[in-house]
Protein backbone atom coordinates (compact mmCIF):
# COMPACT_ATOMS: atom_id res chain seq x y z
CA UNK A 1 0.00 0.00 0.00
CA UNK A 2 1.59 3.46 -1.20
CA UNK A 3 2.12 5.56 2.31
CA UNK A 4 1.23 9.14 2.36
CA UNK A 5 3.26 12.33 3.27
CA UNK A 6 3.16 13.15 6.61
CA UNK A 7 5.63 15.95 6.92
CA UNK A 8 7.61 18.24 4.53
CA UNK A 9 10.56 20.30 5.21
CA UNK A 10 11.73 23.40 3.23
CA UNK A 11 15.42 24.35 3.29
CA UNK A 12 16.19 27.73 0.92
CA UNK A 13 19.64 27.95 0.22
CA UNK A 14 21.79 29.99 -1.85
CA UNK A 15 24.90 28.61 -3.72
CA UNK A 16 27.60 31.34 -5.27
CA UNK A 17 28.82 30.54 -8.22
CA UNK A 18 32.33 29.85 -8.67
CA UNK A 19 32.35 31.24 -12.17
CA UNK A 20 29.66 33.71 -12.34
CA UNK A 21 27.21 33.29 -15.31
CA UNK A 22 27.58 37.42 -15.86
CA UNK A 23 27.32 40.72 -14.06
CA UNK A 24 23.87 39.96 -12.50
CA UNK A 25 24.03 36.01 -12.31
CA UNK A 26 26.47 35.20 -9.25
CA UNK A 27 24.44 32.70 -7.58
CA UNK A 28 21.92 29.91 -7.65
CA UNK A 29 18.86 29.76 -5.87
CA UNK A 30 17.74 26.10 -4.31
CA UNK A 31 14.52 24.83 -2.52
CA UNK A 32 15.85 21.72 -0.73
CA UNK A 33 12.83 19.78 -0.45
CA UNK A 34 12.36 16.83 2.11
CA UNK A 35 9.58 14.75 2.56
CA UNK A 36 9.11 11.99 5.19
CA UNK A 37 5.68 9.55 4.59
CA UNK A 38 4.14 7.95 7.44
CA UNK A 39 6.17 5.18 7.57
CA UNK A 40 9.28 7.58 8.36
CA UNK A 41 10.66 7.25 4.37
CA UNK A 42 12.53 10.11 3.52
CA UNK A 43 12.60 11.48 0.18
CA UNK A 44 14.87 14.39 -1.00
CA UNK A 45 14.11 16.85 -3.63
CA UNK A 46 14.92 20.08 -5.07
CA UNK A 47 13.88 23.64 -6.46
CA UNK A 48 16.31 25.44 -8.84
CA UNK A 49 17.26 28.91 -10.36
CA UNK A 50 19.14 30.73 -11.57
CA UNK A 51 19.05 34.24 -9.61
CA UNK A 52 15.69 34.89 -10.59
CA UNK A 53 12.29 33.82 -8.77
CA UNK A 54 13.98 32.04 -5.74
CA UNK A 55 11.89 33.45 -2.95
CA UNK A 56 8.87 33.11 -5.07
CA UNK A 57 9.26 29.02 -5.54
CA UNK A 58 9.81 28.66 -2.26
CA UNK A 59 6.71 31.01 -1.11
CA UNK A 60 4.55 29.06 -3.62
CA UNK A 61 5.71 25.81 -1.84
CA UNK A 62 5.20 26.41 1.43
CA UNK A 63 1.99 28.28 1.10
CA UNK A 64 0.16 26.27 -1.63
CA UNK A 65 2.00 23.38 -2.44
CA UNK A 66 2.92 21.86 0.41
CA UNK A 67 -0.53 22.30 2.78
CA UNK A 68 -2.06 20.68 -0.65
CA UNK A 69 0.01 17.51 -0.48
CA UNK A 70 0.23 16.70 2.82
CA UNK A 71 -1.87 13.75 3.46
CA UNK A 72 -1.78 12.38 0.17
CA UNK A 73 -0.06 9.43 -1.33
CA UNK A 74 3.76 9.67 -1.35
CA UNK A 75 4.23 8.94 -4.92
CA UNK A 76 4.76 11.08 -8.27
CA UNK A 77 1.62 9.78 -9.22
CA UNK A 78 0.08 12.62 -7.34
CA UNK A 79 1.57 15.33 -10.07
CA UNK A 80 -1.35 15.58 -11.65
CA UNK A 81 -3.46 16.63 -9.16
CA UNK A 82 -0.98 19.45 -7.52
CA UNK A 83 -0.03 20.69 -11.00
CA UNK A 84 -4.05 21.05 -11.39
CA UNK A 85 -4.26 22.91 -7.72
CA UNK A 86 -1.52 25.60 -8.71
CA UNK A 87 -2.07 26.10 -12.57
CA UNK A 88 -4.40 29.37 -12.24
CA UNK A 89 -0.66 31.06 -10.57
CA UNK A 90 0.84 30.45 -13.79
CA UNK A 91 1.04 28.12 -16.58
CA UNK A 92 4.87 27.43 -16.14
CA UNK A 93 8.04 29.04 -14.48
CA UNK A 94 7.60 29.48 -10.80
CA UNK A 95 4.88 27.36 -10.58
CA UNK A 96 6.50 24.05 -12.14
CA UNK A 97 9.77 25.00 -10.96
CA UNK A 98 8.63 24.52 -7.59
CA UNK A 99 6.22 21.43 -8.04
CA UNK A 100 9.51 19.79 -9.42
CA UNK A 101 10.83 20.17 -6.03
CA UNK A 102 8.33 17.70 -4.71
CA UNK A 103 7.80 15.62 -7.39
CA UNK A 104 11.51 14.79 -7.16
CA UNK A 105 11.52 13.85 -3.73
CA UNK A 106 8.42 11.63 -4.07
CA UNK A 107 10.80 9.95 -7.16
CA UNK A 108 13.83 9.90 -4.59
CA UNK A 109 10.86 8.55 -1.86
CA UNK A 110 9.71 5.79 -4.11
CA UNK A 111 13.63 4.26 -4.81
CA UNK A 112 14.26 4.45 -1.44
CA UNK A 113 11.61 2.84 0.05
CA UNK A 114 12.51 -0.19 -2.05
CA UNK A 115 16.27 0.15 -1.17
CA UNK A 116 17.28 1.02 -4.64
CA UNK A 117 18.16 3.99 -7.43
CA UNK A 118 15.89 6.06 -8.84
CA UNK A 119 18.24 5.13 -11.89
CA UNK A 120 17.06 1.42 -11.27
CA UNK A 121 13.56 2.05 -10.50
CA UNK A 122 13.44 3.51 -14.02
CA UNK A 123 15.67 0.58 -15.32
CA UNK A 124 18.94 1.53 -16.40
CA UNK A 125 19.89 1.25 -19.86
CA UNK A 126 23.26 3.06 -20.37
CA UNK A 127 26.17 2.26 -17.77
CA UNK A 128 27.36 5.89 -19.39
CA UNK A 129 26.14 9.27 -21.63
CA UNK A 130 28.53 11.24 -23.57
CA UNK A 131 28.75 14.58 -21.57
CA UNK A 132 29.66 18.32 -23.66
CA UNK A 133 31.69 21.20 -22.20
CA UNK A 134 29.16 24.16 -21.86
CA UNK A 135 29.89 28.04 -20.80
CA UNK A 136 28.23 30.91 -20.02
CA UNK A 137 30.65 32.97 -21.23
CA UNK A 138 29.36 36.10 -23.54
CA UNK A 139 31.19 38.10 -21.18
CA UNK A 140 34.40 36.38 -21.51
CA UNK A 141 37.22 37.92 -23.42
CA UNK A 142 38.48 36.36 -25.90
CA UNK A 143 41.13 35.36 -24.35
CA UNK A 144 39.25 34.21 -21.76
CA UNK A 145 37.14 31.95 -24.04
CA UNK A 146 40.23 30.57 -26.03
CA UNK A 147 41.31 29.75 -22.11
CA UNK A 148 38.40 27.61 -21.37
CA UNK A 149 38.20 26.27 -24.77
CA UNK A 150 41.31 24.69 -24.16
CA UNK A 151 40.26 23.92 -20.28
CA UNK A 152 37.39 21.39 -22.03
CA UNK A 153 40.24 19.73 -24.67
CA UNK A 154 41.68 18.87 -21.66
CA UNK A 155 38.93 17.69 -19.81
CA UNK A 156 38.50 14.93 -22.73
CA UNK A 157 35.39 17.04 -24.31
CA UNK A 158 34.29 15.85 -27.75
CA UNK A 159 31.56 18.25 -28.27
CA UNK A 160 31.14 22.29 -26.41
CA UNK A 161 28.66 25.30 -26.19
CA UNK A 162 29.33 28.62 -26.32
CA UNK A 163 27.39 31.50 -26.01
CA UNK A 164 26.67 34.18 -28.87
CA UNK A 165 24.97 37.74 -29.23
CA UNK A 166 27.64 40.08 -29.52
CA UNK A 167 26.00 43.27 -30.71
CA UNK A 168 28.47 42.94 -33.76
CA UNK A 169 27.58 39.83 -35.33
CA UNK A 170 31.55 39.39 -36.79
CA UNK A 171 32.86 39.35 -33.15
CA UNK A 172 30.23 36.52 -32.77
CA UNK A 173 32.02 34.73 -36.01
CA UNK A 174 34.94 35.55 -34.48
CA UNK A 175 35.01 33.85 -31.51
CA UNK A 176 33.51 30.41 -32.49
CA UNK A 177 36.40 30.53 -35.35
CA UNK A 178 38.82 30.88 -32.40
CA UNK A 179 37.12 27.91 -30.26
CA UNK A 180 37.19 25.88 -33.50
CA UNK A 181 40.55 26.49 -34.08
CA UNK A 182 41.34 25.26 -30.38
CA UNK A 183 38.74 22.30 -30.92
CA UNK A 184 40.24 20.68 -33.94
CA UNK A 185 38.32 19.08 -36.64
CA UNK A 186 37.38 16.49 -34.73
CA UNK A 187 35.22 18.27 -31.54
CA UNK A 188 31.59 19.87 -32.35
CA UNK A 189 30.62 23.05 -31.28
CA UNK A 190 27.36 24.59 -30.26
CA UNK A 191 26.44 27.88 -30.14
CA UNK A 192 23.66 29.75 -27.53
CA UNK A 193 21.97 33.05 -27.78
CA UNK A 194 19.84 33.09 -25.41
CA UNK A 195 17.18 34.48 -27.17
CA UNK A 196 19.03 37.77 -27.63
CA UNK A 197 17.90 38.11 -31.54
CA UNK A 198 15.31 39.08 -33.42
CA UNK A 199 14.27 37.21 -36.85
CA UNK A 200 16.02 39.00 -38.80
CA UNK A 201 19.58 38.86 -37.20
CA UNK A 202 18.82 35.37 -36.35
CA UNK A 203 18.71 34.70 -40.14
CA UNK A 204 22.18 36.12 -41.00
CA UNK A 205 23.83 34.99 -38.18
CA UNK A 206 22.05 30.92 -38.54
CA UNK A 207 23.67 30.85 -42.31
CA UNK A 208 26.99 32.65 -41.02
CA UNK A 209 26.94 29.81 -37.88
CA UNK A 210 25.79 27.65 -40.29
CA UNK A 211 29.10 27.64 -43.01
CA UNK A 212 31.25 27.81 -40.10
CA UNK A 213 29.66 24.08 -39.21
CA UNK A 214 27.81 24.66 -35.81
CA UNK A 215 26.40 21.51 -34.71
CA UNK A 216 23.34 23.38 -33.05
CA UNK A 217 22.26 26.96 -32.47
CA UNK A 218 19.95 27.34 -29.90
CA UNK A 219 17.58 29.87 -28.22
CA UNK A 220 18.18 32.42 -31.57
CA UNK A 221 15.02 33.92 -30.57
CA UNK A 222 12.41 34.80 -27.35
CA UNK A 223 12.04 31.65 -26.17
CA UNK A 224 7.98 31.99 -26.37
CA UNK A 225 7.78 32.84 -30.35
CA UNK A 226 7.39 30.10 -32.13
CA UNK A 227 5.89 31.81 -35.18
CA UNK A 228 8.95 33.09 -35.69
CA UNK A 229 11.31 30.04 -34.71
CA UNK A 230 9.28 27.96 -37.47
CA UNK A 231 9.85 30.60 -39.88
CA UNK A 232 13.73 30.82 -39.43
CA UNK A 233 13.60 27.29 -39.36
CA UNK A 234 12.69 27.20 -42.80
CA UNK A 235 15.40 29.80 -43.38
CA UNK A 236 18.48 28.13 -42.22
CA UNK A 237 20.25 24.63 -42.37
CA UNK A 238 21.72 24.58 -38.54
CA UNK A 239 20.01 22.63 -36.49
CA UNK A 240 17.83 24.75 -33.99
CA UNK A 241 17.75 23.91 -30.40
CA UNK A 242 15.05 25.34 -27.78
CA UNK A 243 13.30 24.14 -25.01
CA UNK A 244 15.02 25.48 -22.10
CA UNK A 245 12.26 27.76 -21.19
CA UNK A 246 9.24 25.63 -22.46
CA UNK A 247 7.14 24.25 -19.24
CA UNK A 248 4.50 21.59 -20.19
CA UNK A 249 4.28 18.79 -22.65
CA UNK A 250 1.54 20.55 -24.34
CA UNK A 251 4.23 23.41 -25.31
CA UNK A 252 6.69 20.83 -26.94
CA UNK A 253 4.26 19.15 -28.85
CA UNK A 254 3.08 22.42 -30.21
CA UNK A 255 7.06 23.44 -31.19
CA UNK A 256 7.59 20.02 -32.73
CA UNK A 257 4.48 19.79 -34.64
CA UNK A 258 4.84 23.28 -36.06
CA UNK A 259 8.51 22.34 -37.02
CA UNK A 260 9.95 24.67 -34.85
CA UNK A 261 12.66 22.89 -33.80
CA UNK A 262 15.02 20.08 -33.87
CA UNK A 263 17.01 19.63 -30.42
CA UNK A 264 14.50 19.86 -27.63
CA UNK A 265 15.98 20.80 -24.19
CA UNK A 266 13.69 20.36 -21.66
CA UNK A 267 15.05 21.03 -18.10
CA UNK A 268 14.33 18.83 -15.67
CA UNK A 269 13.15 21.13 -12.77
CA UNK A 270 11.65 23.83 -15.07
CA UNK A 271 9.14 21.71 -16.89
CA UNK A 272 8.20 20.54 -13.24
CA UNK A 273 10.24 17.38 -12.48
CA UNK A 274 11.03 14.18 -14.08
CA UNK A 275 7.18 12.81 -14.24
CA UNK A 276 6.47 15.44 -17.19
CA UNK A 277 10.17 15.51 -18.47
CA UNK A 278 9.54 11.46 -19.11
CA UNK A 279 6.56 12.65 -20.89
CA UNK A 280 8.60 15.06 -22.80
CA UNK A 281 11.04 12.86 -23.34
CA UNK A 282 8.58 10.43 -25.25
CA UNK A 283 6.97 12.68 -27.22
CA UNK A 284 10.49 14.04 -28.58
CA UNK A 285 11.29 10.27 -29.63
CA UNK A 286 7.39 9.97 -30.95
CA UNK A 287 8.51 13.06 -33.52
CA UNK A 288 11.66 12.01 -34.53
CA UNK A 289 13.47 15.26 -32.89
CA UNK A 290 16.31 14.88 -30.52
CA UNK A 291 16.23 14.87 -26.97
CA UNK A 292 19.03 17.01 -24.95
CA UNK A 293 18.41 17.74 -21.57
CA UNK A 294 19.41 21.02 -20.07
CA UNK A 295 21.96 21.41 -17.38
CA UNK A 296 21.40 20.11 -13.92
CA UNK A 297 23.99 17.49 -15.05
CA UNK A 298 23.76 15.62 -11.63
CA UNK A 299 20.01 15.10 -12.43
CA UNK A 300 20.27 14.75 -16.13
CA UNK A 301 22.79 12.26 -16.16
CA UNK A 302 21.19 9.76 -14.06
CA UNK A 303 17.25 10.12 -16.14
CA UNK A 304 19.67 9.94 -19.30
CA UNK A 305 21.28 6.55 -18.09
CA UNK A 306 17.30 5.33 -18.47
CA UNK A 307 16.62 6.62 -21.62
CA UNK A 308 16.14 4.43 -24.56
CA UNK A 309 18.06 6.76 -26.88
CA UNK A 310 21.77 8.01 -26.80
CA UNK A 311 22.00 11.44 -25.09
CA UNK A 312 24.36 14.48 -24.25
CA UNK A 313 24.31 15.36 -20.73
CA UNK A 314 25.36 19.11 -20.46
CA UNK A 315 28.00 20.39 -18.29
CA UNK A 316 28.36 23.89 -17.41
CA UNK A 317 31.88 24.48 -16.29
CA UNK A 318 32.27 24.31 -12.61
CA UNK A 319 28.79 24.64 -12.28
CA UNK A 320 27.64 20.77 -10.96
CA UNK A 321 26.03 21.19 -7.71
CA UNK A 322 29.23 18.89 -6.06
CA UNK A 323 31.41 20.87 -7.90
CA UNK A 324 30.04 24.30 -5.89
CA UNK A 325 30.21 22.36 -3.05
CA UNK A 326 26.91 22.26 -2.36
CA UNK A 327 26.04 18.57 -1.46
CA UNK A 328 26.09 16.05 1.48
CA UNK A 329 27.33 13.78 0.08
CA UNK A 330 28.80 12.54 -3.36
CA UNK A 331 26.57 11.35 -5.91
CA UNK A 332 28.38 8.37 -7.23
CA UNK A 333 28.04 10.06 -10.44
CA UNK A 334 31.67 9.74 -12.81
CA UNK A 335 32.38 12.58 -15.01
CA UNK A 336 35.42 12.11 -16.90
CA UNK A 337 37.09 12.46 -20.49
CA UNK A 338 33.37 13.38 -21.34
CA UNK A 339 31.18 10.87 -20.42
CA UNK A 340 29.67 10.28 -17.48
CA UNK A 341 28.85 6.95 -16.17
CA UNK A 342 27.85 5.80 -12.52
CA UNK A 343 25.33 7.10 -10.19
CA UNK A 344 23.60 6.99 -6.11
CA UNK A 345 23.26 3.51 -4.67
CA UNK A 346 20.19 4.63 -3.26
CA UNK A 347 17.28 7.32 -4.29
CA UNK A 348 18.36 10.30 -6.43
CA UNK A 349 21.70 10.62 -4.20
CA UNK A 350 21.13 14.81 -4.67
CA UNK A 351 20.81 15.82 -0.27
CA UNK A 352 21.48 19.22 -0.29
CA UNK A 353 24.19 20.30 2.95
CA UNK A 354 22.95 22.88 5.34
CA UNK A 355 24.86 26.12 4.13
CA UNK A 356 25.88 29.36 6.05
CA UNK A 357 23.56 31.03 3.46
CA UNK A 358 20.38 29.16 4.00
CA UNK A 359 17.78 30.81 4.59
CA UNK A 360 14.79 29.74 7.63
CA UNK A 361 13.91 26.54 7.21
CA UNK A 362 9.90 25.25 7.69
CA UNK A 363 8.99 21.73 8.76
CA UNK A 364 5.07 21.24 7.90
CA UNK A 365 3.53 17.97 9.42
CA UNK A 366 0.43 16.52 10.29
CA UNK A 367 -0.12 13.83 12.74
CA UNK A 368 0.37 11.18 10.59
CA UNK A 369 -2.36 8.95 12.85
CA UNK A 370 -4.62 10.98 10.90
CA UNK A 371 -3.59 9.18 8.21
CA UNK A 372 -3.37 5.57 10.22
C1 LIG B 1 22.05 28.48 -19.54
C2 LIG B 1 20.82 28.80 -19.04
C3 LIG B 1 20.66 29.02 -17.68
C4 LIG B 1 21.73 28.93 -16.86
C5 LIG B 1 22.97 28.59 -17.36
C6 LIG B 1 23.13 28.36 -18.71
C7 LIG B 1 22.21 28.26 -21.01
C8 LIG B 1 22.50 26.87 -21.40
O1 LIG B 1 21.16 28.75 -21.75
O2 LIG B 1 21.79 26.38 -22.24
O3 LIG B 1 23.44 26.32 -20.89
MG1 LIG C 1 20.71 27.62 -23.41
Amino acid sequence: MTSVIASVELRPTRIALTRPWGADVRELSVVAVQVTDDAGVEGHGFSWTPTIGGRAVHALLEDDIVPFALGKPATPEIWQSVWERIHEAGGGGVTTIALAGLDLALWDLAARREGRSVIDLLGRRHERQPVYGSGVNLHYSLEELVAQAERWVAAGHRAVKMKVGKPDLAEDLDRVRAVKEVLGPDREVMVDANQRWGLDHATTAGQALGELGVSWLEEPLRADDLASHRELRKRIDVPIAAGENLHTVHRFRDWLDAGAVDVVQPNIVRVGGLTPFLAIAELARERGATLAPHLLPELSAQVAFTLPETTWVEDVEDAGFGQLGALAEPTGLEFSDGWVSGGPALGLGIRFAPSTTSGTSAVIGIPIKEHA
